[in-house]
């Protein structure tokens, strides 16, 4: 239903701001970019605006080259739609959401269970892998073809999201989908490279360092790295390091949850914590509790205070939920 009324938003507004939330990773990116290509099919007017730069890891996706960087110049464009996708709410996308919507449509595309439905026309559907999921119905409802960049887009953020679809959100449509994306002849290896194998030599190094403060709880249920901000690699822009420490927290044998503590980010005197559980603790709740959200395996909010009271805090609410 919210599928067909997205289409038709998009069929009545002529010119588009679309916008990913921050800290943008392949599925942001491969739903902005594939949404950004789908409209230019149809001869409307779009423009990508993003609060951050183009992660290095992502530099290889068809037309990154189009993304504009928010600042004062994109403030002032003209649009009808302010499209955004992958974003639980309207905060989710930073700075962008300071651009003047009033009286223009706001079209929420999304798969996080957390959604808000701050939108005028909302399509938020829990049970898709991705965003890129669902955009790729988009495509097949409003009839457009697709050519082999938007499906190497797409394929990639529904990579991503679903752990190389091992995550538990990876259902038979997430491979049905990405079945009919390789009838378009994309190099699923070479992607898997340009995704993956790409972690600097420094970095690995850093990781391996990080790695030796993972803690674990008595009932062996939990795992948890605390860092601080001297860490400085985990927020250079040069790569991000966090999947790789969460995804490696899980796969300790009889860890449900595993979780990522950062000191001072997104600014002094805050913790971003990160959540990945196995499926038996539901985390989106967890981070609820915290005022953030996600999906039920992966989650994350923001707390004020130091590494010290924010693990006390998130453990005892993950204890709760293990008993
Ligand atoms: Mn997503």
């Amino acid at each position: 239903m919210s599928l067909k009324r997205a289409a038709e938003c998009i069929r009545r507004n002529n010119s588009f701001v679309i916008t990913a939330h921050t800290s943008v990773e392949g599925d942001a990116l491969g739903s902005e970019l594939a949404l950004y290509k789908l409209l230019k099919r149809l001869g409307k007017q779009a423009v990508i605006i993003n609060e951050d730069a183009l992660p290095a890891e992502y530099v290889f996706l068809p037309g990154v080259q189009k993304i504009k960087i928010f600042n004062n110049a994109t403030k002032a464009i003209k649009f009808d739609c302010f499209a955004l996708v992958d974003c639980s709410d309207l905060s989710r996308c930073g700075k962008v959401s300071g651009i003047d919507f009033r009286s223009k449509t706001v079209l929420n595309i999304d798969h996080h269970i957390s959604n808000s439905r701050f939108g005028d026309v909302n399509w938020v559907d829990p049970l898709a892998s991705s965003a890129s999921e669902m955009v790729y119905r988009l495509f097949k409802e409003m009839r457009i073809p697709l050519d082999k960049d938007t499906a190497e887009l797409l394929y990639v953020g529904i990579l991503t999201d679903t752990g190389s679809f091992h995550y538990s959100n990876t259902t038979s449509n997430t491979h049905k989908v990405a079945a009919g994306l390789l009838k378009y002849g994309i190099d699923v290896a070479g992607i898997y490279r340009e995704a993956y194998s790409n972690v600097p030599f420094s970095q690995m190094k850093r990781l391996g360092k990080a790695l030796s403060g993972i803690r674990r709880d008595s009932s062996g249920k939990i795992a948890w790295l605390s860092l601080k901000n001297d860490f400085a690699g985990l927020k250079a822009k040069a790569f991000d390091l966090s999947e790789y420490l969460l995804s490696l927290m899980r796969s300790i044998k009889g860890i449900e949850v595993a979780v990522l503590f950062r000191e001072g980010l997104p600014q002094k005197g805050k913790v971003r914590v990160n959540l990945r559980s196995q499926g038996l603790v539901d985390v989106n709740k967890v981070a609820a509790c915290f005022f953030g959200g996600g999906h039920r395996t992966a989650s994350g909010c923001t707390i004020a205070a130091k590494n010290k009271e924010a693990v006390s805090r998130v453990l005892s609410k993950i204890r709760e939920r293990l008993r």
